[in-house]
């Protein structure tokens, strides 16, 4: 897929019209393109052709043909014509918080900084503090943020290569002499993020198969080839490691490099106790090779059955199928076709990019019984959110779909993502969220704040009957933004008496609450939902994230309103006002 490649270059573009002091509708053009292809699940390529493309909200004519432009000679002339106009490297440093294109330009303008290792040494001389606008706190700031990104390694977020990888391995599939290929590491652990990714293959032939590995297409760059291991870089950046070994190796291979580490220690520590030995190649006593094949094999010669590969994180749950206590809790597990409906939906009412029909039939065709759509409240001028008369109108449309049966039984809800305001009010009356079915309450402003401040205003809203759900409840993206402060203890007790769900927000860049924290609420008896924030119909497929993050955490269906088939998730989330109002 070339879409993170395209949103590099229309964010890229946006940056240095910003940079160049261009119309400011222009560069939000570039900059929203960018968003939109970056948030799309499905391939560019295929969405260009099908025409779909051109039906999304923000991506106009001028972008198409830059798309188009791409798609067929692998380059965009305008992109590199404004490449030629900046300094090389300068635009990296946008990604330092607190400098943005207008602080960049000054840097430029009167210390002539072009690149990391000059803005370090001129925050290290003071010289940035001089400037208009920056000032010795600021000064500091950058500088902190300098040394902690020049540092940090970038993991890509699973969802933004996900299909790349999955693509990837169907080609590997076909080539020659391979008898079965799997991705193994922490993407079949489902991590929220990856460092790379690790196919590991069986067959005869070994050199022959890397050599036609390192051959397919979307490869940039290879690493190493040899006998038994490769490794390339896709035109996304991403590396993966490729492996081949015997079929009767395969399932060992497959558990080892699965990892985690952690979870592979202690099983190592269990079949030495038993008298074994486990390698990539199978599980051995002495020098006798026991199994190997299949990676049931290796866990059940110890005396333990298959644990899923979201669950490998020495979390707890070797010792659960030690105690025999397993197994139940794998035939309850959530799994990835559980989802009966999503619950955070956004259409073109605000920032979405399709209508409420559009989401609802791609919806219906994931198998979905229902929809919840919530579009964003009337405060967040940024996202278009709904004056309380285009609520109404919304209303109307969802009325009149569900009623005019074009739906079969499935069904739209009225919902909102509304505000949680500064002092924890709500962006809505409660005579307006009476009659809305399905409430998510968010913070989408002040992050600053402190913990104290943000976990009040969570509890309130908490504490209004209308409000069915916390939204994306940290606030973290990816890459991108810390999550706020926020005592999640509190909020977790709060939700459990109020009877009030969290959210666990599959967005790719969210994965909000994640794994950890989604453990944690769980033992003070929360209740969550799976919604996956989606802005056009190709994301709704992120919900596979969520529910990847609500396995690591060891969720049962039960613990996830949304696994309900329709009527009882009417009763469900009428449940709170029922025992408040
Ligand atoms: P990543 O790529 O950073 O997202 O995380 P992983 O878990 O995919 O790690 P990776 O790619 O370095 O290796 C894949 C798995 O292989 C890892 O989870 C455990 C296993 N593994 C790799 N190298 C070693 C090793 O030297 N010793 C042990 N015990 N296990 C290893
Ligand atoms: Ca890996
Ligand atoms: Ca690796
Ligand atoms: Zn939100």
């Amino acid at each position: 897929m070339k879409n993170y490649e395209l949103a590099k270059i229309f964010d890229e573009m946006g940056d240095i019209l910003d940079f160049l002091g261009e119309n400011p509708f222009r560069v939000r053009t570039y900059k929203r393109a960018s968003q939109i292809i970056y948030g799309l699940s499905d391939d560019i390529e295929i969405l260009f052709k099908s025409g779909k493309l051109a039906e999304i909200k923000g991506i106009g004519e001028s972008i198409l043909s830059k798309v188009e432009e791409f798609l067929k000679t692998g380059k965009i002339h305008n992109y590199e014509e404004l490449k030629a106009k900046v300094p090389q490297g300068i635009l990296e440093l946008l990604n330092i918080p607190g400098i943005g294109p207008k602080g960049l330009k000054a840097l430029y303008d009167n210390l002539h900084i072009t690149n990391f290792d000059e803005l370090i040494k001129a925050c290290e001389d003071k010289l940035v503090q001089k400037l208009p606008g920056f000032g010795p706190k600021k000064e500091e700031n950058i500088l902190k943020g300098l040394l902690r990104t020049k540092e940090a390694v970038f993991r890509f977020p699973i969802g933004l290569v996900y299909e790349d990888v999955l693509n990837l391995l169907e080609r590997v599939r076909e080539i020659k002499g391979v008898k079965r290929a799997e991705v193994a590491g922490s993407f079949r652990r489902m991590k929220e993020t990856i460092g790379d990714a690790d196919i590991e293959v069986s067959g005869e032939d070994g050199a022959g198969i890397i050599k036609n590995f390192t051959q397919l297409d979307g490869i940039k760059e290879i690493i190493s080839e040899g006998d038994t291991k490769g490794s390339v870089i896709l035109h996304n950046g991403l590396q993966v490691d490729i492996r081949v070994v015997e079929s009767g190796s395969f399932g060992a291979c497959l558990q080892y490099f699965t990892g985690s580490k952690e979870h592979n220690v202690k099983l190592r520590g269990i079949a030495k106790e038993k008298g074994f030995k486990i390698n990539e190649y199978g599980i051995f006593k002495g020098d006798k090779f026991i199994a190997g094949e299949n990676e049931e094999d290796i866990y059940k010669t110890l005396g333990l059955i298959w644990i899923p590969p979201e669950l490998r994180e020495d979390k707890g749950e070797i010792e659960l199928a030690q105690a025999g206590e397993l197994e139940d809790i794998l035939k309850e597990l959530i799994d990835y076709d559980d989802i009966k409906g999503d619950v955070h939906c956004h259409s073109s009412y605000s920032d979405g990019g399709e209508t409420i029909i559009a989401m609802a039939i791609s919806a219906k065709r994931l198998g979905y019984e229902y929809i919840v759509i919530t579009d964003h409240s009337q405060s967040l001028k940024i996202a278009k959110g709904l004056e309380i008369e285009r609520l109404y109108k919304q209303w109307e449309e969802i009325d009149k779909i569900n009623k005019s049966g074009e739906l079969g039984n499935f069904k739209i809800f009225k919902g909102t993502e509304v505000d949680i305001k500064s002092d924890g009010a709500l962006d809505y009356p409660d005579d307006v969220l009476k009659n809305i079915d399905f409430v998510i309450a968010s913070i989408h402003s002040g992050f600053r704040e402190s913990e104290q401040v943000i976990t009040k205003r969570i509890i309130r809203a908490m504490e209004n009957p209308y409000v069915t759900a916390i939204g994306h409840p940290t606030g973290r993206i990816l890459n991108t933004r810390d999550p706020y402060n926020v005592n999640l203890i509190e909020i977790f007790k709060k939700a459990k008496e109020t009877n009030t769900f969290l959210e666990i927000n599959a967005y790719f860049d969210r994965l909000d609450l994640n794994d950890v924290n989604v453990r944690i609420a769980k033992e003070y008896g929360v209740k969550f939902v799976i919604g996956t924030d989606s802005h056009n119909t190709s994301q709704l497929k992120n919900i596979r994230f969520g529910i990847g993050q609500a396995r690591r955490a060891m969720l049962i269906k039960g613990d996830v309103v949304n696994t309900h088939p329709l009527a009882e998730f009417e009763r469900e989330i009428k449940n709170k006002r029922g025992a408040i109002c």
